[in-house]
């Protein structure tokens, strides 16, 4: 089958495009097998001469069981792809890393994405801490946990490459999580529609090397809190000294 998704990068993405195949072979074969039937019947009951429509008031059990059949095998694919995308749902949903590598706050905003990063010190609400507006950088191949929020109305996180979709919704924060294993740029949308700027709320993930995301990480930090962090350093050697 063609590959319509853009690439995947993310740890969890295989098993998130497999559920997604799955429901697409489902529904093509369907599609093929109803309108086969479909067209069958418009030329064995075309019109002939001598022939006449019925009137068919759809009462009788015979009738009724091709609406009842239908609905009973559709119900049972329902329960089979349930059943089977349970698993995938419990890994990117609900089992969000313990001890991840990073914590980022986003927060969604007509019409931005609001990032604040917990700085050196690796903790939020410290004077390290800075924002960056619409540009999500993390480190390769660790687990990011984010906080989602929102300021105004509902908006919702959308990373096609990463396979990840999330509503960021006023009054909650939504944890989620990933970890993305290729380097690279990757666009951010919002998939929830939110107001006139909509389809402008784009940003973007930069998936950076370890060393690369640190030296950014240190660029970020704004002067006073260097300076701090570096006196606090400072005194502490001082003090081991004494
Ligand atoms: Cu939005």
């Amino acid at each position: 089958m063609m590959n319509w998704l853009p690439e995947n990068v993310s740890t969890y993405g295989t098993d998130m495009d497999a559920v997604m195949h799955s429901i697409w072979n489902i529904v093509f074969v369907w599609f093929l097998l109803a309108e086969a039937v479909l067209f069958y019947f418009l030329i064995r009951y075309r019109k002939k001469k001598g022939q006449r429509a019925k009137y068919k008031t759809g009462n009788s059990l015979k009738e009724m069981s091709w609406v009842l059949i239908p609905a009973a095998i559709v119900l049972m694919f329902d329960l089979g792809i349930d059943f089977y995308q349970n698993p995938v749902w419990k890994k990117v949903k609900i089992d969000i890393p313990q001890d991840p590598d990073l914590v980022v706050k986003i927060e969604g905003q007509q019409f931005v994405w609001n990032m604040t990063y917990p700085g050196l010190d690796n903790k939020f609400g410290t004077i390290d801490d800075f924002k960056t507006t619409s540009q999500l950088y993390v480190p390769i191949n660790k687990k990011v946990v984010f906080e989602l929020s929102s300021k105004d109305v509902i908006h919702s996180f959308w990373v096609p490459n990463l396979r990840l979709k999330q509503d960021a919704v006023p009054g909650r924060v939504i944890k989620g999580w990933f970890e993305a294993v290729k380097n690279g740029t990757y666009s951010i949308g919002c998939a929830e529609l939110c107001g006139s700027g909509h389809g402008m709320m784009r940003g973007q993930l930069h998936v950076l090397s370890d060393k690369e995301y640190q030296d950014w990480v240190y660029k970020k930090t704004p002067k006073k809190a260097k300076k701090a962090l570096e006196a606090a350093a400072d005194s502490q050697q001082e003090n081991s000294h004494e």
